[in-house]
């Protein structure tokens, strides 16, 4: 139960995020001004300090639960990115049905801004609630990249990089006092050579996947999962096709531009 110290407005939680584990993801909650303490300016949520917000991820069996179902069911056809879509329904019917009196935003991790920056760092702000720590350049002593650009990836504790981070939920107006306490996410890549290795496999040979398994996670994308992820967005229709979910006529209809899994 999260609770404001000062008045008498309270919110459970636990339904939603009950609701969502049953169907393959996680809500992590996170105070905003926990994640406007670390990011620039240009990405700062205009929110204040204490209003309650919660990160969304897809964990394997998702895809299982949730995206073979919706599949099935016929939803996928015409929509630009079937992932996207079964994703923002789920949690938009969770979000419905749990926070049904609360007014709550939503964005999601594909969603831009006109000035084209993401709504939300869906790393950052999954570090902040303590759901898995985002290691960056700045976490590895003399890289031996130097100054080169290297991007950044999280690594979650059970998981390791078997899943996304998929949207943000902010609860308007319902402000969070001491109760709700932040959790430094699990160190779970300790070693300066443990780090190097994980940029290295995000930002020189993500493709195949290795980071993931910087460390022996408890649960993976099955076969058809990974399939599914390595098959290029535009040929995803394509694969529809062939598992039997799309006609010749709605695969020319199907453009697929989601690249995160
Ligand atoms: C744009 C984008 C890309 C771009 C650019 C990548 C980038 N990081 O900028 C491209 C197309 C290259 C890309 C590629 C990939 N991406 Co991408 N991408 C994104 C996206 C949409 C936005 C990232 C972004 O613009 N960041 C802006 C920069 C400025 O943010 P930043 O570097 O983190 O800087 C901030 C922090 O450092 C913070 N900060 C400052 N101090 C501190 C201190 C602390 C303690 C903390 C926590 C933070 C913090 O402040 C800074 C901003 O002011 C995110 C989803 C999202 N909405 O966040 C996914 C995302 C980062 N991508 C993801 C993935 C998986 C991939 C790919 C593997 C693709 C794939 N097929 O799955 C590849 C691999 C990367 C590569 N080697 O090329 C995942 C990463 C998951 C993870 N485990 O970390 C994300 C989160 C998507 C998701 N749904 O899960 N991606």
């Amino acid at each position: 139960m999260a609770t404001s110290g000062d008045t008498e407005l309270k919110v459970d939680i636990q339904p939603f995020r009950e609701s969502l584990n049953s169907l393959g993801f996680e809500a992590f909650p996170l105070k905003i001004g926990w994640y406007n303490e670390v990011v620039s300016q240009a990405h700062q949520l205009q929110y204040s300090a204490n209003t309650l917000a919660l990160v969304v991820l897809s964990t394997p069996s998702m895809f299982e639960k949730v995206f073979l179902p919706f599949l099935q069911t016929g939803y996928c056809r015409g929509v630009r990115d079937p992932i996207d879509q079964c994703v923002s329904q789920t949690i938009k019917s969770c979000v419905s049905e749990c926070l049904h009196d609360q007014s709550v935003d939503i964005m999601f991790d594909y969603e831009m801004l006109p000035s084209r920056k993401p709504k939300f760092l869906a790393q950052t702000a999954a570090h902040v609630a303590g759901a898995a720590r985002y290691y960056r350049s700045s976490d590895v002593q003399d890289p031996p990249w130097g100054n080169k650009k290297m991007f950044g990836v999280c690594i979650h504790p059970r998981l390791g990089g078997w899943f996304a981070i998929r949207a943000l939920l902010v609860l308007k107006g319902v402000e969070v006092g001491e109760v709700l306490q932040q959790v430094a996410p699990p160190d779970c890549v300790s070693s300066q050579e443990d780090r190097i290795e994980l940029l290295q496999r995000f930002n020189l040979c993500w493709r195949d996947w290795t980071y993931r398994d910087i460390i022996p996670t408890e649960e993976r994308y099955s076969a058809q999962q990974q399939e599914y992820f390595i098959t290029p967005p535009d040929q995803r229709g394509e694969l529809l096709k062939r598992w039997g979910f799309l006609t010749d006529a709605e695969t020319e209809t199907q453009i697929s531009t989601s690249k995160h899994g």
